[in-house]
């Protein structure tokens, strides 16, 4: 089983005089003002909780854009800053956007038009011309930043998410030899008839290519690049040995399935901290006597969440004896507001809440809550804990890692995961409760099934899918894709 230690060790080993370099869109620590002070807070997911502790173990460099209300003026003059607070032993290096920078690379073509591509949640992605153009700045202005770093030193570069896909063109393009990079891709990568409407899509595809490792969830989403490599870019592609080669340069496509920190969720889920944050969120909700569901996400249509809040509807339908015996607590953090459909979501969320408790409500009692907040990350384990089922219902997710941390949390081995066939989770964790969100009718069977599922099934399933999380954890994922491409060597 891969640990912090063996991560932190094989970086030790191996990294030798290399600079070791992580880019991405979300930065590793933020500063913002809290009653008048300025504070450095730890970014959350788990990118972080993995790539935090190697980066401390190489005194490496982090490349990320500077959202921070504080991180100006936390910074020098370079846009550079130590992290952590405490340690201080690798830098940050904030890349500055304008307001019209962030609105056409990040609102835009980012969230506008890559990620409903991606995700086949029936949502029509947007082109415009100027949102590519500032996307195609930002990417460079990225590229800069590392490359001056650099210098005429060597670097391995692992490259974050779908905000940074022409990144791996402009810096192999600025220092061919210097260079070995990864990008891993968070998202799914979409079959090929979904792909081909993209009108970019060449461009994305080649600077894809200019990367060494190039890294997605799952099996099906490596297989459906190279399909549209297939399709779209003169190459060779290898199918036994999941490799590409154009103009005499290879890039390897490899599943590498993220996860969360099993072994520190199990440290911090039995403290003092979070059974107190269990204690307030049962007695704020008034959850005594009743059989709690659970929903955690940011609120994106990608998420299934109005699915979710219809299958409750149907379940109490079908069903109606379980009123007054259960009740669904749903948490969501509002994402990405400035773009309308995130808004027209929300407004849709809100209508549903409100009908749904309308229509089954009795004296005493609602069967939604549904409460916006950020939640601290004891909060989070204590809400994973007070629950007896979590219902994840994306239409289209690479991973989700909300149901893996939800494993992670029992300890007990109680309670029961419903999970989307359509997240990338739903490959590993085959003990779920699995359903298909799109069909309302065999989700609510689904959440019925789990509801009285006998505790004994219950042990039996979670004891399974808590082994394999234990073992398949984010320091094996990191470890993975940096055991790789440590095997790389620079050209002369
Ligand atoms: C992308 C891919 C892939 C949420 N609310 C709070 C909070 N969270 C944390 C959860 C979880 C994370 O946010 C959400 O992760 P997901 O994996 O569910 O989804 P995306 O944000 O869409 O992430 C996804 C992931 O990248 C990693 O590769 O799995 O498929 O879409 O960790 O716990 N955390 C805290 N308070 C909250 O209120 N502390």
């Amino acid at each position: 089983m891969w640990t912090k230690k063996d991560l932190q060790q094989l970086i030790k080993n191996n990294m030798g005089d290399y600079l070791f370099i992580v880019v991405s869109n979300r930065q590793p620590y933020v500063n913002v003002f809290k009653k008048g002070k300025m504070v450095c807070q730890r970014g959350a997911g788990g990118v972080v909780t993995a790539l935090d502790p190697v980066m401390q173990a190489c005194n490496g460099l982090w490349v990320a854009y500077g959202n921070g209300e504080a991180d100006k003026k936390a910074s020098d003059k370079y846009g550079k800053i130590k992290v952590p607070p405490d340690k201080q032993n690798y830098m940050l290096k904030r890349v500055w956007l304008t307001k019209e920078q962030e609105n056409g690379y990040y609102y835009g073509y980012s969230n506008e038009a890559l990620w409903p591509l991606c995700h086949m949640a029936f949502q029509r992605p947007i082109f415009r011309k100027e949102d590519w153009d500032y996307y195609k700045t930002v990417n460079e202005k990225f590229a800069k930043t590392i490359i001056e770093e650099v210098g005429d030193k060597k670097a391995f570069v692992w490259i974050q998410d779908y905000h940074l896909c022409l990144l791996p063109k402009y810096l192999k393009e600025m220092a061919p030899n210097q260079l070995i990079i990864a990008h891993f891709w968070h998202i799914p990568w979409p079959n090929y008839d979904a792909f081909r409407i993209c009108p970019q899509r060449k461009d994305l595809l080649e600077s894809m290519l200019s990367s060494d490792l190039l890294g997605f969830h799952i099996r099906y989403h490596c297989d459906s690049f190279l399909d549209a490599i297939d399709r779209e870019v003169e190459s060779k592609i290898d199918r036994e040995r999941f490799s590409v080669v154009r103009n005499n340069h290879e890039t390897l496509i490899r599943p590498y399935p993220i996860s969360v920190d099993f072994e520190g969720i199990n440290e911090l889920v039995n403290s003092k901290e979070v059974a107190e944050a269990e204690k307030a969120i049962k007695e704020e909700f008034d959850l005594s006597g009743l059989k709690v569901l659970l929903g955690l996400d940011r609120i994106d249509y990608t998420k299934g969440i109005p699915e979710r809040l219809l299958a409750i509807d149907k379940l109490l339908e079908n069903h109606p004896d379980l009123k007054e015996k259960i009740v669904f607590l749903q948490m969501g953090e509002l994402s990405r507001i400035h773009i309308a459909k995130y808004k027209d979501l929300n407004d849709e969320i809100n209508a549903l809440v409100e009908q749904i408790n309308w229509k089954h409500s009795t004296e005493n009692w609602k069967p939604i809550v549904f409460v916006r907040r950020h939640m601290s990350l004891e909060e989070l384990l204590a809400f994973y804990r007070i629950g007896d089922i979590c219902l994840v219902s994306s239409l289209h997710d690479g991973m989700n890692l909300v149901a893996k941390e939800f494993i992670a949390s029992r300890t007990d081995e109680s309670g029961v995961l419903v999970l989307s066939q359509f997240t990338g989770a739903a490959r590993e964790l085959a003990d779920a409760t699995l359903i298909n969100p799109y069909d309302c009718e065999q989700f609510s069977e689904g959440i019925y099934a789990a509801l009285t599922m006998p505790a004994e099934e219950q042990k039996k399933r979670m004891k399974k899918m808590r082994e394999i999380t234990q073992s398949n954890n984010i320091f094996r994922w990191a470890g993975k894709v940096i055991s790789e491409l440590l095997k790389f060597e620079f050209r002369e």
